[in-house]
């Protein structure tokens, strides 16, 4: 849908006055993003949330407001997460005449995102605040959030309704069918870890790929971990693996760099060894192989049933996008027993520093 200026100006209006322009923002697959100026006030983010996805908006934010006051009562914080903003009668959100919703946040001023990392040194900046974002999180009861997506990052939920889709159409990508067929009986993983009590329920970001990570401008530093609508309780290895998904996927030839991994995972659990167990190490291998193919599967089924979730440009955009998630999840298996060396590497450094 087109969203027209005039439009757009009604809506970021209720939010603040003296509107002076509206500039979309990012290239997100869900929600749509626009950086709002204004005379006199400091420039704010607003989204219109995708009610498709997000049945309950209200729940985003209900979410953020709880995370955002346990964040700051915590002391020596390094991220700044952006702040609700409301609209000049008190709201959180915004109905349009339309159906939609619409919400704004302060907008972190003098930072960039990145859509591939330019050193190790962002790397270990990723890997770093997202272990960050996760230890001020564990003392947040989970129970206090909302689940704002149902079934997200359920990946064996995510088959069944493949299997349902599939069954019901004629269209077949043949390499997708087979890769899916091969590795199905690896869904289940993450969720029978979840059952069995072996992985805990915790905070997770639910989307902490790179281009969520704000730098500094001009540096190396993080500063900021965006696009929170996803923050719930879940498993922290969804978490990990979306980040070394995105982060370590060489576009060109959809490899995974181990390299990049390493840096992540030994930055990453600077801040996380103090709660991490010798259950979540052992799922950390699991959890890297598990998160490309059920993005794969993801993109794949939306395929097959006409691009519902994900924005495309082009009809064939989906199954580009599952063939390179299958041919980063087969690069990981090829590379098992070095992801594995990297993780008792990693996992017994921290023994040694314990020790
Ligand atoms: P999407 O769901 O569309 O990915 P995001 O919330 O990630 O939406 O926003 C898209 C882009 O807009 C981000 O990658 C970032 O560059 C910029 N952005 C979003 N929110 C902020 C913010 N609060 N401060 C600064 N930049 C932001
Ligand atoms: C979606 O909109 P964006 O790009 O932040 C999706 C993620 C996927 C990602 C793939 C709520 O996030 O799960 O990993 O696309 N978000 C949701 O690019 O489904
Ligand atoms: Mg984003």
């Amino acid at each position: 849908m087109t969203l027209e200026t005039s439009h757009l100006h009604t809506i970021a209006g209720q939010f603040a006055p003296s509107i002076s322009a509206i500039t979309p923002l990012g290239n997100g697959l869900i929600n749509d993003t626009f950086l709002v100026t204004s005379n006199g006030a400091t420039p704010f983010v607003l989204q219109r949330i995708n009610r498709q996805v997000f049945p309950e908006p209200a729940l985003i934010t209900a979410n953020l407001l709880v995370l955002n006051r346990h964040i700051q009562q915590q002391a020596d914080v390094r991220l700044h997460l952006p702040e609700i903003l409301r609209t000049a009668t008190g709201q959180e959100n915004y109905q349009d005449g339309q159906g939609n919703s619409w919400r704004a946040q302060s907008f972190i001023t003098d930072t960039e995102s990145l859509e591939t990392l330019r050193s190790l040194d962002d790397a270990a900046q990723v890997g770093y605040a997202l272990g960050h974002f996760h230890r001020l999180a564990s003392t947040l009861d989970p129970a206090t959030l909302h689940d704002t997506l149902p079934g997200f990052h359920i990946t064996p939920d995510y088959l069944s309704h493949y299997q349902t889709v599939a069954r019901q159409t004629t269209v077949i990508d043949p390499f997708c069918a087979a890769f899916i067929n091969g590795f199905q009986h690896h869904a289940d993983t993450l969720e029978a870890a979840k059952r069995q009590g072996r992985l805990p329920l915790r905070v997770i970001h639910g989307d902490p790929k790179l281009n969520n990570f704000l730098f500094a401008k001009g540096g190396n530093t993080i500063v900021s971990l965006i696009d929170l609508d996803t923050v719930k309780p879940g498993l922290v290895h969804y978490d990990i693996g979306d980040c070394l998904r995105s982060c370590c996927h060489n576009e060109a030839s959809n490899s995974f760099n181990l390299e990049i991994c390493a840096a992540i995972l030994q930055s990453y659990l600077s801040e996380t060894r103090v709660f991490f167990t010798h259950e979540d190490y052992a799922y950390l291998y699991p959890a890297i192989q598990l998160l490309p193919f059920e993005l794969g599967l993801r993109f794949y089924t939306d395929y097959l049933q006409g691009n519902r979730y994900f924005k495309v440009t082009s009809p064939e955009q989906n199954l580009h996008r599952a063939r390179a998630q299958f041919q980063l999840c087969a690069s990981v298996m090829a590379q098992r027993a070095g992801i594995e060396a990297l993780i008792r590497q990693v996992g017994n450094a921290g023994l040694g520093e314990a020790s």
